[in-house]
């Protein structure tokens, strides 16, 4: 059977893991939290598990950082929340889950962010604004605005659609509701519906921007992550572009973001399992956080992302390869370089091509194989899962979107595989994250493709990458 379980991604040594959580820089370490369940490989029972990494590559698992307190507001579990930086004081604000119920809570750490200490007075909202019929309240993020402390809550509006809850405090205890700082009406103009309810919001300044990103849900399907640009003004949010962040939909959901010491803003999300739950149990462990990412505002207002360069660390053995052209057809373009934990950066010249990509996971029969496409007729990025795998029961669906700017007849693919887990980047726009289980061990052949014309690759460069 084939191991599907990545080798410099983070995951905890076993079980559950599903949101990061309260994602700070202290005292130069990262902290990394993340929603777990220490007792079983299924959702549920949730505590804040706790990773510290020096260099955003190596994670340290610490022990955990927060339990449910039976008979308390979080008896049901301690989901998903925020970190701040309260004048020295390490401080989570949380939702706390019981019986159905949520709400924000607190707490503080007294010894370097290792343990946590729960406030006494939670939950420090104990009911959502009156006069609204809510679908949800959980999940926050807190920021200093004019001398105070705003927060935003995850929420929906029956009838409106997902919405984020502004709130201020002098304390980060006593809370005032302002209004909705964003709601569903807002996105009408969105390609995709923006759901029954948004989680996960993470909000804040971005060159001469501001963004909001949330995860839509609807009816407990997590559906995708939704990235909007746009103002703030009088505490509202006013979005002028709305894209997926992500077109791996659910397999790249619930991110965070901080600002780290050098000024950029950093993302991590959770790459959700694609198999059973019963093979999830099996396996011991489920879910896989992602790389971390960074965000940028173009000069133009579009959102870019890009790996951070500091996963260059992970190098091994190369393959350098300069102007080859690709024909229709052909194949063994890269035979001596498979694998299953690999970098790769390829910049691709269209040529007469409809499509071109690059092939993973594929075994030498092609049985099983994988595609990252560059379709430059509709102008999108896609990853073809169709035949990833010989198993029936798990996820082989196509995912894709749009990858703006080919006009030019280039592009420039930045991808990552770790055993199940693709991550892609083209052109620093267009993202996407997906999970392969392929189920033949000889099934890691590499390989460049064309089809439609003959296509070229102006440069590829390829690193067998080490584990963490
Ligand atoms: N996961 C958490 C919630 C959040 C959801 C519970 C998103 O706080 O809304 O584990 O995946």
């Amino acid at each position: 059977m084939n191991n599907h379980r990545p080798a410099y991604h983070f995951l905890p040594p076993s079980n559950w893991m599903n949101d990061p959580n309260g994602l700070i820089q202290w005292e130069g370490q990262y902290h990394l939290f993340y929603q777990y369940n220490p007792y079983a490989a299924v959702p549920g029972n949730i505590h804040w598990g706790h990773a510290v990494s020096a260099d955003l590559v190596h994670w340290a698992d610490l022990s955990i950082a927060l339990s449910p307190t039976p008979g308390s507001v979080d008896a049901g579990g301690c989901w998903s929340g925020c970190a701040v930086d309260d004048g020295g004081l390490p401080t989570l604000i949380y939702t706390g889950f019981r019986d159905g119920v949520q709400c924000p809570c607190l707490a503080t750490s007294q010894d370097g962010l290792l343990t946590w200490e729960k406030y006494p007075g939670n939950p420090i909202i104990p009911n959502p604004p009156e006069g609204l019929e809510l679908v949800g309240f959980r999940d926050h993020t807190v920021w200093r605005e004019d001398g105070a402390w705003m927060m935003g809550i995850g929420s929906g509006i029956a009838g409106v659609g997902g919405a984020v809850l502004l709130y201020r405090s002098g304390d980060l205890r006593r809370w005032e509701y302002l209004g909705p700082l964003c709601t569903g009406a807002q996105t009408q103009d969105s390609r995709e519906p923006t759901g029954a309810m948004w989680e996960c919001p993470s909000f804040f300044a971005l060159g001469d921007r501001h963004v909001l990103i949330v995860s839509v849900w609807t009816e407990g399907i997590t559906g995708y992550t939704a990235a909007m640009t746009g103002t703030y003004q009088d505490r509202r949010f006013n979005p002028m572009k709305i894209d997926k962040l992500d077109y791996g939909n659910h397999y790249f959901y619930a991110p965070q973001t901080m600002l780290d010491d050098r000024g950029r803003r950093l993302m991590w999300g959770w790459i959700q399992e694609g198999r059973p739950v019963t093979a999830q149990v099996a396996a011991g462990w489920s879910g896989v956080m992602s790389l971390p990412r960074e965000l940028r505002l173009s000069e133009d207002g579009e959102l870019e992302v890009s790996f951070v360069p500091e996963l260059a660390v992970l190098r091994g053995d190369n393959v350098h390869i300069e102007d080859l052209d690709i024909i229709p057809g052909m194949e063994g373009y890269l035979s001596n370089a498979g694998g299953e934990t690999l970098e790769i950066q390829v910049d691709l010249l269209r040529g007469a091509a409809a499509q071109s990509g690059l092939v993973l996971r594929r075994h030498p029969s092609g049985e099983e194989v994988t595609r990252v496409v560059v379709n430059w007729q509709a102008e999108r990025l896609e990853l073809i899962r169709r035949h990833s795998s010989l198993d029936p029961d798990v996820d082989r669906t196509d995912l894709g979107g749009p990858l703006p700017g080919l006009g030019g007849g280039m592009a420039h693919l930045h991808l990552y595989l770790d055993h199940s887990v693709v991550e892609v980047i083209a052109n620093d726009r267009s993202a996407l994250t997906g999970r392969v289980y392929p189920t033949l061990p000889q099934s890691i052949g590499i390989d460049c493709f064309a089809v439609g014309g003959p296509a070229r690759v102006k440069t590829l460069d390829l690193w067998q990458l080490k584990s963490i």
